[in-house]
């Protein structure tokens, strides 16, 4: 893997794709370059055959911040944040007067969230959600906005001990984005998800493991081991497998029951004619272990 970036690491080693989000300054704030070199490396982790897994994880004492709102305030006409809702259908109206200075005199291209999402952050959780790979999200610190959404996105989610979960969208008067409610529904329920939405209050790991939305939590110092020790196991499955489990369980959520077994069938075909498909049922028969190599 190309390790020619800027605001992430990546580092491949044993089968793993390792994502550190590297912007430690600002909590590890999602920015324009970041979302253009996440983008790149997993582009390459779906090439890449060698690849079997990716760990995703921060640098410094958070995961991810969500997004830059240094760089959201850059498109700010004026300077301050805020602006009405009436503001924003007429974003023309000019600079507004507030405690914290001029507002809202942004254009319309300035604050097109909706084109921000779709370009920016859209992709992103597609392609964690549809890389035929597993994804861990080693959450090492607190996870704010669509940094919380980027982990809820991961496969599985392993935390550190003092690590949190802040939808922190209600606080700057946005809604959860990146897919956030979608997966906090899929991963907590209803009450849940709208306690976390609505209130934007912060979630322990320990609390997140109670409710089933992350899988484990270690201790701080322990985390990178504990991730790398999860990876490694992934890694060394049969990967075709679980690319095609991935989609079963995606396709779920909103398939019927006929739907459903029809993918199973086509899953299942295309599974059954793996390499690794043979390997599992010989190393049975012949009382060995396995050697799966993902093919
Ligand atoms: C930051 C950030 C940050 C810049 C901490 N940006 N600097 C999609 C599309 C379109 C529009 C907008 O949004 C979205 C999706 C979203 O993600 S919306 C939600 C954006 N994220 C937030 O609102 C979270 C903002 N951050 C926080 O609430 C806190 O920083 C958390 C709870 C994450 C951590 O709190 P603390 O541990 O108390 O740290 P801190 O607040 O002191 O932050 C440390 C530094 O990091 C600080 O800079 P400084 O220069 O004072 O040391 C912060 O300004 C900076 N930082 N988050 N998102």
């Amino acid at each position: 893997m190309n390790n020619a970036f800027n605001t992430i690491q990546a580092t491949t080693e044993d089968g793993i794709l390792t994502i550190t989000l590297n912007r430690p300054e600002s909590l590890n704030a999602y920015n324009e370059a970041m979302s253009v070199e996440l983008a790149a490396a997993l582009k390459a982790a779906e090439r890449d055959d060698k690849i079997r897994c990716v760990v995703l994880t921060g640098a410094g004492r958070a995961f991810c911040s969500g997004q830059d709102l240094q760089e959201i305030r850059a498109r700010y006409d004026g300077g301050g944040a805020g602006g009405s809702a009436e503001s924003a259908e007429r974003p023309s109206a000019g600079p507004r007067e507030s405690g914290g200075g001029s507002l809202g005199g942004a254009g319309r291209d300035a604050l097109d969230f909706g084109g921000h999402l779709r370009q920016k952050y859209n992709p992103i959780i597609l392609k964690l959600r549809t890389l035929e790979k597993p994804v861990i999200a080693a959450v090492n610190g607190v996870a704010a906005g669509a940094g919380a959404s980027f982990a809820f996105a991961a496969d599985l989610r392993i935390c550190a001990q003092s690590a949190s979960f802040v939808l922190a969208f209600v606080h700057v008067g946005l809604v959860p984005d990146s897919a956030a409610a979608l997966t906090l529904l899929q991963h907590v329920g209803y009450a849940k998800a709208a306690e976390l939405c609505f209130l934007g209050e912060k979630l322990p790991a320990e609390e997140a493991l109670r409710i089933g939305l992350v899988n484990r939590v270690v201790a701080d110092a322990e985390l990178p081991d504990a991730a790398r020790g999860l990876a490694l196991k992934l890694a060394a499955l049969p990967t075709r497998a679980i690319g095609l489990t991935k989609r079963l369980l995606n396709r779920a959520w909103t398939a019927n029951l006929e739907d459903q077994l029809e993918y199973e069938a086509f899953a299942q075909q295309t599974a059954g004619l793996t390499a690794d498909h043979r390997e599992g049922v010989l190393a049975f028969l012949e009382k060995r272990k396995a050697r799966f190599l993902g093919r």
